[in-house]
């Protein structure tokens, strides 16, 4: 089996974040999710770890990947996108992972509609980063890399 280390940290993108950079630059900026991926493997780089970065517009395939990532990761980073306010599955998933869990949100949910406030996915975060825009994700890493750090 692999060592721990040698493990990835799963980033895990939600519904329509394919869209990243593409559309509503005004509300999630200008960057593809194609560069984000290049932010977090150099970030990543930089503090030791490897990234496993994926998206997908289908909740099944989220939770299998969490599934995945409960073996063959070190650690979740996740944007659950539409799924953060409404999938019991995907956050049932995260706390059977047993892993450190980041949740990332590229806007501040809390300055926007009511309905985008309450979170499932954050019962089970260790941290939840919202607001700071595609350098979350970097931040997120730095974090995990305290997090995963002895494990
Ligand atoms: O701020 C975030 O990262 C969100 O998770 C983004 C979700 C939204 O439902 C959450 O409330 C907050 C939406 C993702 C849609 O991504 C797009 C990206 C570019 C253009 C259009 C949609």
């Amino acid at each position: 089996m692999a060592d721990a280390a040698d493990k990835p940290v799963f980033v895990l993108n939600g519904p329509n974040l394919n869209l990243l950079g593409r559309r509503e630059p005004e509300k999630y900026g200008s960057t593809s999710l194609e560069e984000v991926r290049t932010m977090c493997e150099q970030t990543a780089a930089e503090h030791g770890l490897t990234v496993d970065f994926r998206q997908s517009n289908h909740e099944g395939t989220l939770v299998d990947w969490i599934q995945e990532a409960r073996t063959a990761g070190r650690g979740i980073i996740l944007n659950p996108a539409g799924y953060t306010t409404t999938s019991i599955a995907i956050l049932d998933a995260l706390l059977a992972a047993e892993l450190p869990v980041i949740e990332v949100h590229i806007t501040n949910i809390h300055q926007r509609e009511e309905f985008r406030h309450h979170s499932y996915v954050s019962k089970a975060a260790a941290a939840v980063i919202a607001g700071a825009g595609v350098h979350g994700y970097q931040l997120a890493l730095q974090h995990m890399t305290r997090l995963v750090s002895g494990r």
